[in-house]
């Protein structure tokens, strides 16, 4: 198929071999897509280096979303490289652990509120800012991930759904703003996956077990799932779909009331 030839696609939010961002950058180079990455910190460096050679990766830059002046340095040096950019990936999401454990008017505060939405919205944008001009008229696509949490309540899931709800928002402004330069804008919102941003999590494996029973599917979603439908977002083949939240998630959401089987199956 190889539907992502000659495109050249950023990834940023690779950091263990779970990260969803892993399962993206694989199904990416599958679809013959070139890939340049970024690491957060120097502690994931070589790790991502690491991974970059499966993918023949041509470019590999550090890159903490939380920094303007980082953003702005990786995109000087991406140009050095490539003189366009036709795909980027913001697989990036963090609040404060206290913020993720307890009754969500309790735990929450002002600044844990204020770095989940920085980390986790507007690090969108700003990478939309920073890779524009490289972006621009080449009929690019921006993708980040999404999760339910944005639109309904769930124990502990608490700041972070309002940043993802603002992120969501985040799509569609910018899909507006940047579709006129050809660029389009969309998110997947995957069902749980454990990944490390899932590990810190009280009860995950409890989530998970209870997502299973209740999905249409019968099962959890993998990252190489989520890395399909990414990959598919982010090719000519999606050229019309722009503004989007698209749910990977095994049809989760949308039932109301899953299954009232007491086994897994049947
Ligand atoms: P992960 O821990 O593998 O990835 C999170 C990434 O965010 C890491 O690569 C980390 O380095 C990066 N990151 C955090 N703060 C950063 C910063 N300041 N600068 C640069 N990078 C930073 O976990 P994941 O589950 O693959 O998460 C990727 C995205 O998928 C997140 O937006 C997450 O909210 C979303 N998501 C996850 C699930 C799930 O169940 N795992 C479900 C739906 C959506
Ligand atoms: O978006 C996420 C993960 C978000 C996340 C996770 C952590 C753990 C470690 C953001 N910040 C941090 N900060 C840390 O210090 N998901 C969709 C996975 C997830 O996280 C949950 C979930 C699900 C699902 C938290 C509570 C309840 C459900």
């Amino acid at each position: 198929m190889s539907f992502l030839q000659g495109k050249r696609a950023l990834i940023v939010g690779v950091a263990s071999k779970l990260s969803i961002a892993y399962g993206i950058a694989s199904a990416f180079h599958r679809e013959g897509a070139e890939i340049a990455l970024t690491y957060q910190n120097e502690k994931l460096k070589k790790r991502v280096e690491e991974f970059g050679k499966q993918w023949d990766a041509k470019v590999i830059l550090p890159c903490d979303v939380a920094s303007d002046d980082e953003i702005t340095s990786m995109f000087t040096e991406l140009e050095k490289v490539w003189d366009g950019v036709d795909i980027i990936v913001h697989s990036v999401g963090y609040a404060p652990a206290n913020e993720l454990d307890g009754n969500y008017v309790d735990v929450t505060t002002r600044e844990g509120f204020r770095i989940a939405h920085d980390i986790s919205s507007y690090s969108f944008v700003a990478l939309a800012k920073g890779g524009r001009k490289l972006m621009r008229g080449r009929n690019g696509s921006m993708l980040t991930l999404s999760y339910l949490g944005a639109e309904k309540t769930l124990p502990n899931y608490n700041v972070m759904g309002l940043a993802k709800a603002s992120l969501e928002a985040n799509v569609r402004y910018m899909a507006a703003s940047l579709g006129p330069e050809g660029t389009r804008v969309n998110a997947v919102s995957a069902g749980p996956i454990r990944t490390l941003a899932a590990s810190g999590i009280k009860s995950f494996r409890k989530m998970l077990a209870e997502n299973e029973k209740r999905t249409p599917l019968r099962r959890n979603v993998t990252i190489d799932e989520v890395g399909n439908a990414a990959a598919f977002l982010s090719s000519d083949l999606a050229s019309g779909i722009s503004g989007q939240i698209v749910y990977v998630d095994g049809g989760f959401c949308s039932t109301a009331m899953g299954s009232l089987d007491s086994e897994t199956t049947e």
